[in-house]
């Protein structure tokens, strides 16, 4: 019966949150979640997302059920936003895209399939990851390992142990890959060792797996942000892609997103397509259009498409300006000698600090600094006006 159901442990991020909306010290700062904040510390919904909504009601769009695939339109911009408009992959059918629920409901589907058609077949995951990745595979009953990726010492990659690990593991396991702003890291590698990757990972006939939440919004370019990704389409690769409009449109809630399957050969992408449909089906069904109808309109439409990118690069460069002011604060005011250089190496949302657990808690009960227990703060949540604050409860606590 129900009364036999334990209780569930908090979530180590949306927790965070919780305990911050508990707290009532002027003095606090939530840099728990991923979330883009403005200057002032409020949630932001762009303005081309809002000019995509009223063109959305001025055309008395309907509410008809969407096929279970999605909404055709914004799978077609979905994957050509990915993989650039004219890559051959495209040109040649040989991608399969669903839409999906935001990042997450996309890797849950990717799972599925790998569950269903490659029995056995593990998924290597970076040490450390978003936390969620773990879960994901769990419940998808997906086998996992970690492969080594942050090294506390260099606070940098640890790429050969990265490669070490990707060789050793059984032939034809999936790499779960962050495309690009490694979360909780920042940490990505180099175009160079993405080369180095991808040559081990075709060696050893693994798959790709790739993780995109950030596209856009580590760097301020799409196409930057997606080489990752294209260079392993490029060697004619067969490769899992998961997408998220989350971040880089700032559409957490309506949770859009996709996952593309690149395949040898178009009859595969069909087939494909055909058993993600019917993995989707039993569910939820079908996806939810708004976000979808967002997505198609603002990369279908020139003004809008613009728009976005300028707003995208707003976004990102309020965060490189908070990450250098960061740097600079905690630079000037310890006098320990310690190198924080790798602040204003990292990119995307994240800062990984290097503070330990207690460090962590110390942030928190002494600081009232919001932030996930293995050192990750969001510089999305910071503003210039509390830089210094934050520099000065940085230094205390780690030298705590
Ligand atoms: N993957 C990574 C690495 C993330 O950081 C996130 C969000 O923080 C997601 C996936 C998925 O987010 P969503 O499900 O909102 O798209
Ligand atoms: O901050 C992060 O890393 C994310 C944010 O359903 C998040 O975990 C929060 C809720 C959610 C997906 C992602």
């Amino acid at each position: 019966r129900f009364e036999g159901i334990p209780m569930a442990p908090p979530d180590p991020i949306l927790g965070v949150s919780e305990a911050f909306k508990a707290d009532t010290s002027e003095l606090k700062l939530n840099l728990g979640v991923g979330a883009y904040r403005t200057e002032e510390l409020q949630p932001y919904v762009l303005k081309v997302v809002k000019k995509a909504e009223n063109l959305m009601l001025e055309r008395g769009d309907n509410k008809e059920y969407l096929p279970i695939e999605g909404l055709a339109a914004f799978n077609k911009a979905t994957a050509e936003l990915l993989l650039g408009a004219d890559n051959p992959a495209i040109k040649q059918q040989r991608v399969a895209t669903v839409q999906g629920l935001s990042g997450t409901g996309s890797l849950r589907l990717g799972a599925a399939l790998i569950e269903r058609y490659f029995p056995g077949a593990k998924v290597l995951i970076s040490a450390p990851t978003w936390g969620n990745h773990k879960n994901i595979f769990n419940d998808a009953r997906v086998p996992w390992s970690e492969y080594r990726y942050y090294d506390p010492k260099t606070v940098g990659l640890d790429f050969e142990g990265m490669i070490e690990d990707i060789k050793s593991a059984p032939e034809g396991s999936f790499v779960l890959l962050h495309g690009c702003a490694h979360n909780p890291t920042g940490i990505d590698p180099t175009p160079e060792q993405w080369e180095k990757i991808a040559d081990v990972i075709q060696e050893k006939n693994h798959i790709p797996f790739f993780d995109v939440a950030y596209q856009g919004f580590a760097s301020g370019s799409l196409d930057a942000d997606a080489a990752s990704v294209r260079l392993f389409v490029s060697r004619g690769l067969e490769v899992l892609v998961a997408q998220s409009y989350s971040k880089n449109l700032g559409l957490y809630a309506e949770r859009i997103g996709a996952i593309n399957v690149i395949s040898s050969s178009p009859e595969a992408a069909t087939r494909v397509k055909s058993q993600l449909k019917r993995l989707a089906r039993p569910m939820y069904s079908n996806p939810p259009v708004h976000g979808a109808r967002i997505v198609a309109d603002i990369v279908g439409n020139p003004n809008l498409f613009n728009e976005w990118k300028a707003e995208m690069e707003m976004m990102a460069g309020r965060i490189k300006s908070v990450r250098h002011q960061l740097y600079d604060s905690i630079a000037a005011k310890d006098k320990s000698g310690k190198d924080w250089s790798f602040i204003v190496k990292q990119i995307g949302m994240f800062s990984y600090t290097g503070l330990n657990k207690e460090q962590s808690d110390h942030m928190t009960n002494k600081w009232r600094v919001y932030m996930t227990k293995d050192g990750r703060i969001s510089l999305a949540g910071l503003s210039a006006a509390k830089v210094e604050y934050l520099a000065g409860a940085i230094i205390d606590s780690f030298h705590n």
